[in-house]
């Protein structure tokens, strides 16, 4: 119970058996969603109410079980120790329920109150398993719910568990358990020389268990409790077990077994290699498949964008008839033109990127969903052994085509600090969710049906930048013995959720449009001032004076002073060189340096862009700011992730570094082709 009288529920269940689901369903939050194990790893919190009661709700990092082999599992074991939860809510998956089930083996012997929710109940159903919920109920003695998280209909079912549970305090009956424990010789022993209540909520049963599987930190805490004589007993008790970890789970998986002997069919196997399994696991069509659907997700991904960029396009049409009106109007020029250059262009921009936000979100979403990134993740394991890396660095990477920050965070799966850090200075150069709405946009823009070809040219860049990162930082980050795969689990394929799929992808782009606006407002806003001037010539304002002045520099890499401005600003967040694009270069009003540099009448922002910025000089930008540091938050979370203020700056400085360079290569390209 909460200081608030909330009533405390801790989510507890293996990685992907739908705990951020069940956790988004019951706040109406949005934590990460997927089929691959691992996405969830830190503890969330949120609130709801039900029947007048207030619960407080955390969704815990997956594990596999309770046993101290990760950092995952430690903060999941602390947490039901520190007495906070006042009922776990324990989830297994219906469609590999045997497996799924050790978490509530591992869990028989805490005292905590807990309910049992047997998950994907639909997946399950659609193998041909079936469970029955009663019997299990009758057998363990804690309510027993079969249902499907992303099914909100059938919330009843659950709130009645969660509710009897805390009313009832129920415990699990692990009697049948605990007899197959007697049967381990030191065991007895063991449990024997246990004080009770050392552990606030952990039985001297689960103690002993874990001390026969030799687990340090339950071990230390059973010794700190007892005389010395006792301590010496338990050492001999303990040294005397061989294999711990083996016979309590043969025991653990026997007590499942005989749970389920009458109240689960089988049905048809769980994991079985489907046709697409076998494809893309072949020795040499599995990374060529693999590289092609990312291909087609992404030339898919832009279908949706296109009525959107239309409509960016009308939107951009607005601010030259207003303004005139405006002024005719007796408008001040001033608030005219922060209206019309900052405000109205910032949206046009902003509405051509967001199609291409939703076109990547709903198609990565939905491959993520059937279970298809955590095959390619598969499927790279041993390419990512060869750089130092493990197969568990492709979610990062992948996680990265949204959001960098996310890639980031998604490496603390990841548990040697190396790997960890050279994941994430790889997983820079992958394009994120805003150059994926920028660079798109502007590839258009500038180079129209050719955008396909920049586009492809940017994936091979991305990676052979990511070869070159690894070949530079891998070595003094990675030792040689630690240089091994490890395969991530294939989880079942899972029939895409639409409805949970479609909010979500709503939800990020709504999100990315706020975003969007704050960054590209704040940056156009910011570099109009710097060249807005009373007389209305744009040569005395201090952008004009400082870029010519470092323009001889920016040269050298294509860049005019204008086009280095909107690099620069694309280190806060890519969508800040709209910003800075859409106010040096606008039209209308009295601050414009378009007509100063291209004397064009153009109507509209993509016309004077174009006009305005020679094509080698346009390629120069888009290799500069997609290759730029992705943004002033994923540089804090590598920070955060890290721990290394010098690493960090490494990275970021290499970034910027690399971005000019390539820069530099495009424009000179540019130049032969144009
Ligand atoms: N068909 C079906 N899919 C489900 C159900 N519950 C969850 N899922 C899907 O299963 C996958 C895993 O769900 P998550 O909620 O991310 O699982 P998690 O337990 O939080 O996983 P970690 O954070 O990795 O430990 C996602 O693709 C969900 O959409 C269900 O009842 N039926
Ligand atoms: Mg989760």
């Amino acid at each position: 119970m909460t200081e608030k009288g909330e009533t405390v529920i801790a989510l507890l269940g293996q990685p992907n058996s739908g705990k951020s689901t069940l956790f988004n369903a019951l706040t109406g939050m949005k934590q990460h969603v997927g089929n691959w194990p691992g996405k969830t790893v830190e503890k969330k919190e949120g609130n709801f109410e039900h029947n007048g009661t207030h619960y407080l709700v955390a969704d815990l990092p997956g594990t596999y079980s309770l046993s101290a082999n990760s950092d995952e599992e430690m903060i999941t074991r602390d947490y039901i120790a520190s007495g906070k939860a006042d009922v776990v809510c324990i989830l297994a998956d219906s469609s590999q329920l045997e497996r799924s089930l050790y978490m509530l083996a591992d869990y028989a012997g805490i005292t905590v109150p807990c309910f049992l929710v047997l998950n994907m109940s639909d997946v399950a159903e659609e193998m041909g398993k079936r469970a029955d919920a009663k019997g299990i109920e009758k057998k363990l003695g804690i309510p027993v719910v079969s249902f499907s998280a992303p099914d909100t209909k059938s919330y009843d079912k659950f709130y009645d568990a969660l509710e009897r549970a805390v009313r009832g305090k129920t415990a699990v009956d692990a009697s049948g358990l605990f007899e197959r424990y007697e049967k381990i010789d030191a065991y007895g022993t063991i449990k024997s020389l246990i004080p009770d209540n050392i552990i606030r909520g952990y039985s001297g049963a689960w103690l002993a268990a874990k001390a026969v599987e030799g687990d340090e930190p339950v071990i230390a805490r059973i010794k700190a409790a007892v005389s010395d004589e006792d301590k010496k007993a338990l050492d001999t008790a303990i040294s005397s077990v061989d294999k711990g970890v083996v016979i309590t789970g043969e025991c653990k998986f026997g007590w499942i077994d005989e749970l389920l002997s009458d109240t689960a069919q089988k049905g048809s196997s769980g994991v079985s290699l489907g046709r697409f399994d076998r494809l893309i696991t072949h020795r040499i069509w599995g990374k060529p498949v693999v590289v092609l659907i990312v291909l087609l997700g992404l030339i898919a991904s832009f279908i949706p964008a296109l009525p959107l960029m239309g409509i960016g396009q009308l939107i951009s049409n607005i601010p030259d008839p207003l303004s005139e009106a405006l002024i005719g109007a007796g408008c001040p020029a001033f608030i005219s033109a922060l209206l019309c250059d900052v405000l109205i262009r910032s949206v046009s921009f902003i509405v051509q990127m967001l199609g291409f936000v939703f076109g990547v979100t709903l198609v990565f979403g939905m491959l993520e969903e059937i279970g298809v990134m955590a095959r390619i993740s598969y499927v790279f394991d041993n390419t990512m052994a060869r750089f130092g890396l493990q197969g568990k660095s492709v979610m990062p990477f992948l996680i990265s085509f949204g959001c960098t920050m996310g890639g980031a965070a998604g490496t603390r799966v990841i548990d040697n600090w190396g790997q960890k850090v050279l994941t994430i200075a790889l997983a820079w150069a992958v394009p994120c969710g805003a150059a994926w709405a920028v660079i798109p946009m502007l590839s258009t823009v500038f180079f129209g049906a050719w955008m396909p070809v920049i586009i492809a040219v940017i994936l091979i860049v991305m990676l052979l930048h990511m070869w070159l990162t690894a070949k530079i930082f891998g070595r003094s980050l990675v030792k040689a013995e630690d240089r091994y795969g490890m395969i991530m689990e294939l989880p079942p394929y899972h029939r895409p959720k639409w409805g949970a799929l479609l909010r979500y992808v709503f939800g990020r782009t709504k999100d990315t449009f706020l975003r969007a606006l704050k960054v590209v407002l704040v940056v156009a806003l910011a570099f109009w001032l710097l060249s807005y001037t009373s007389t209305g010539d744009i040569t005395s304002s201090i952008l004009y004076k400082v870029g010519h002045f470092i323009e001889p520099v920016t040269k050298l890499f294509g860049m005019g002073w204008q086009t280095f401005m909107a690099f620069i600003a694309s280190s806060l967040g890519k969508e800040g060189a709209l910003g800075v694009l859409s106010t040096i270069f606008t039209g209308s009003g009295t601050i414009s340096v378009g007509s100063v540099v291209g004397g064009a009448a153009a109507e509209n922002i993509n016309e004077l862009l174009v006009a305005n910025v020679p094509k080698p000089e346009a390629l120069a930008l888009i290799f500069a700011m997609t290759f730029n540091m992705p943004c002033i938050v994923a540089l804090a979370a590598t920070y955060q992730e890290t721990h290394s203020v010098k690493w960090t700056a490494r990275i970021a400085l290499y970034y910027t570094a690399v971005a000019l360079i390539l820069a530099g290569i495009a424009y000179r390209i540019g130049l032969l082709i144009w």
